[in-house]
């Protein structure tokens, strides 16, 4: 890859792999609402709104792969996400098909299915249960990348990201972490595979609690190089055992899955 665009880039995620991608990328775009506090000299940075089609075309000039990290990263109201995920994520798609961009890696979430339950293992072809306004937008962005894909050629892939750190910090990320390290693996797939497609990863690392088949990105190449296991016992004796709500206890995504819930939560417990 030439030229790559990170969008979202003075974000959590974005923060991390501002230092791990120059390396593997050394003409790297960054591109957000608002410049990076500690931007260096050497980093190149466009702002841009991904509500408005002008900038994140201005953005995307000369780009060859996207990594599509930008827009609202949790729950919030309909507004913010029809703005943020959905109208912005389309801007996404169109602008980097105006562009001729060869690959896209879209940034998509555990919560796309956070409604099963933690008993269960499941692969990315079960039938998506987002959790949230937010999990839902994220099944947008999916939809969108496998229609670029097909439709124009974009090589796509979704990585459905647990939860990206330097450690697991409590019982439920011990099954969805990811180190940035590995994440950047799945980056590296999604842009620099020959003849990949449209691909759904889980973006999680070795996890021996993971809640997810993960065979078709390691079938692909993948290899993640840490495991949750190894912080176990300082996790769980830290993880407070009062104050939850049943629902974010027993589903995956967690206290998403609680947020605004009103069914009756010991029916649908036995109906999963
Ligand atoms: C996500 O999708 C969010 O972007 C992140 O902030 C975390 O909440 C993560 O999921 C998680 O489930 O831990």
């Amino acid at each position: 890859m030439r030229r790559v665009l990170l969008t979202g880039a003075a974000g959590g995620i974005g923060t991390w792999l501002r230092r791990l991608l120059p390396p593997v990328y050394p003409d790297l775009v960054l591109s957000d609402l608002r410049e990076p506090k500690d931007l260096a000299a050497g980093e190149t940075f466009v702002r841009a709104d991904l509500a408005k089609p002008a900038e994140i075309e201005r953005a995307c000039e000369g780009v060859e792969g996207i990594i599509h990290l930008g827009g609202q990263s949790g729950e919030a109201p309909w507004e913010t996400i029809l703005e943020a995920n959905i109208v912005g994520c389309y801007n996404l798609f169109e602008a980097a098909r105006k562009a001729g961009v060869k690959r896209v890696v879209f940034a998509t979430s555990n919560h796309a299915v956070g409604f099963y339950p933690r008993s269960t293992m499941i692969g990315t072809d079960v039938i998506p249960r987002p959790d949230s306004r937010y999990g839902v937008s994220k099944l947008f962005g999916e939809g969108l990348g496998a229609m670029y894909a097909y439709k124009h050629g974009i090589g796509v892939a979704s990585l459905r990201i647990g939860n990206v750190g330097e450690k697991p910090v409590d019982v439920r990320r011990l099954s969805i972490w990811i180190r940035p390290e590995d994440l950047v693996q799945l980056i590296r797939i999604g842009l620099e595979r020959p003849g990949l497609v449209y691909e759904v990863f889980y973006g999680v690392s070795d996890n021996r609690r993971s809640w997810y088949d993960n065979s078709r990105a390691e079938v692909l190449g993948y290899k993640p190089g840490w495991r949750s296991e190894d912080y176990v016992a300082a996790v769980i004796s830290a993880e407070p055992t009062t104050g939850k709500h049943p629902a974010a206890e027993f589903y995956q995504g967690g206290t998403f899955c609680a947020e605004d819930y009103s069914a009756d939560f010991e029916s649908m417990k036995a109906k999963s």
